[in-house]
């Protein structure tokens, strides 16, 4: 019954086509973008603090992405948060590269102090140095940890009080006591800056059309590894580059059928 919802969700997504504030990062906006409207959503993209509490009040959910932080866009996370939260938007948190600098780490967990988060998506590193757990960081990238990945998920949800989706080989997606293994995608993902980026600001798509942040996660990323395995089928040989552009073009293509025939979930 749970994973039909699940796979399902994609059909909700395209017939509201919600509105995704995202105040996300300069490498990754133009991906973010193209990735939301082909799948059928609305993104914007709004920095300034005089206009962001307007924005994410009107949207169907908000993303705050630290990716390349300045102290200006830190204020205008917390302003648009606060204004998600007293219009029951909910507010996605993609904390890139938590650990890696004592700044990031701070400011990561300021935003999950003074925001109410529904959803914290990240890499194993980014978590568990989010939680106080030592892992190491390479930059941004997901560096080498050797704790058990689900604990430290369970531990991050049941902390922050938060549904969290640490991403990898295996999705793990939990709100501390019910845990969703998802085993879709490709490597490949990691070879395109953004990848990660993007799949947040999907998660916030369907968070927008599902208040079951637990199932909303989980649909995100059946869909987003499906979406991913589909656009690998379509190239003769996959690179980096046409892998990137195939991508884009597979998330207007997957359905809801596709995930449900693909999905690789154990709860
Ligand atoms: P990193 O910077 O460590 O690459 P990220 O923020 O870019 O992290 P990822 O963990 O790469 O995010 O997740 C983005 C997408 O790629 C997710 O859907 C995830 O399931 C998928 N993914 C990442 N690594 C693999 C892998 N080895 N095999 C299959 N899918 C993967
Ligand atoms: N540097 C700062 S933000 C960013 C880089 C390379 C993009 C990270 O994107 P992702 O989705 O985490 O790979
Ligand atoms: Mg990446
Ligand atoms: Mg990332």
């Amino acid at each position: 019954m749970m994973i039909e919802q699940m796979t399902g969700l994609i059909d909700k997504v395209r017939q509201s086509a919600p509105i995704v504030h995202n105040i996300t990062n300069v490498v990754v906006t133009n991906y973010v973008a193209n990735g939301l409207l082909s799948l059928g959503a609305s993104p914007v993209m709004a920095y300034a603090k005089e206009e962001v509490a307007d924005m994410a009040k009107i949207a169907g959910a908000l993303v705050l992405n630290i990716g390349t932080l300045t102290a200006d866009e830190v204020e205008a996370m917390i302003i648009a948060g606060k204004s998600a939260n007293e219009n029951n938007v909910p507010v996605i948190f993609d904390p890139v590269g938590a650990g890696a600098t004592p700044y990031r780490t701070t400011v990561s967990q300021r935003i999950l102090e003074e925001v109410n988060v529904s959803i914290l998506r990240g890499n194993a590193a980014e978590i568990a140095n989010l939680v106080g757990e030592n892992w190491h960081i390479r930059g941004v990238d997901a560096g080498v940890g050797n704790g058990d990945i689900v604990e430290l998920a369970k531990k991050a949800a049941t902390k922050l009080e938060l549904v969290v989706a640490i991403t990898g080989k295996q999705d793990i997606i939990t709100d501390g006591k019910q845990v969703i293994i998802i085993e879709n995608g490709h490597p490949i993902l990691t070879k395109v800056t953004g990848a990660g980026c993007l799949f947040t600001s999907v998660i916030a798509a369907f968070a927008a059309i599902e208040s079951n942040y637990l199932l909303a996660a989980a649909g995100a990323s059946a869909f987003y590894g499906v979406t991913a395995e589909k656009a690998i089928q379509s190239l003769e040989t996959p690179r980096p580059g046409s892998f990137q552009i195939q991508f884009l073009d597979s998330l207007s293509l997957t359905s809801a059928l596709d995930v449900k025939e693909k999905a690789n979930v154990s709860i």
